[in-house]
């Protein structure tokens, strides 16, 4: 059977419990919004294919099913994952605090990976503690995108999404190039050792 896509990716959402990760895959990928905690969604990940330059790219998108309240994830949940979501409350300075350990763990069970990070529940001015600002400077600290969202709202959420694939989908390219170039290198090298042996028989 043909293949329905051009890229598949797995992602990972990660951070304290309560940040609104359930909320983000379920808006993301059914278009919903629960005011309620999303105790399980039934699978472990879900399926939305997207379109980025007319390629197809089928994401897999892990949530944790509540084990990120011992605040550690296993390590099978992170094998073969391509970018990781790390989520923050931005009305709790808590979350915020943490996510310094959640970046450290993805550090220990990723070699290579794509990390974003997103202050969501970004809808109540009033509410909010943890400021754009201060974000922003520390994202760029780390080296990271920050996006504020809101799953209740629907706000950015597309965007967050479509930037983390964004990021693998260049990663990809990027390391597609580096392997092609290595090849011509190697038959470049072949060739002219080739013509050498040639020279001294
Ligand atoms: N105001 C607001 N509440 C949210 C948002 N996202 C999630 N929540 C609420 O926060 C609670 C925890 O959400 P959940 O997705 O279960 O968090 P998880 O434990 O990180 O998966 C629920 O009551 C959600 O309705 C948001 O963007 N804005
Ligand atoms: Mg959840």
């Amino acid at each position: 059977m043909a293949r329905d896509y051009d890229h598949l990716f797995k992602l990972l959402i990660i951070g304290d419990s309560g940040v609104g990760k359930s909320s983000l895959l379920l808006r993301f990928a059914d278009n919903t919004f629960s005011g309620t905690y999303i105790t399980t969604i039934g699978v472990d990940f879900k399926i939305r294919t997207i379109e980025v330059n007319g390629e197809k790219v089928k994401l897999q998108i892990w949530d944790t099913a509540g084990q990120e309240r011992f605040r550690t994830i296993t390590s099978t949940y992170y094998r073969g994952t391509h970018g990781v979501i790390v989520v923050y409350d931005v009305t709790s300075g808590e979350s915020f605090a943490n996510v310094k350990r959640w970046l450290h763990e993805i550090d220990q069970n990723c070699d290579v990976v794509n990390r974003i990070l997103v202050g969501n529940k970004d809808d109540n001015p009033d509410g909010k503690v943890v400021l754009t600002h201060d974000a922003q400077r520390f994202a760029e600290q780390m080296g990271i995108q920050l996006f504020e969202t809101s799953a209740k709202d629907n706000k950015n959420v597309e965007e967050m999404f479509y930037a983390i694939t964004d990021l693998v989908l260049k990663s990809k390219k990027d390391q597609q190039a580096r392997v092609q170039e290595n090849a011509r290198d190697t038959i470049q090298l072949s060739r002219s050792s080739g013509k050498k042996k040639k020279k001294c028989c």
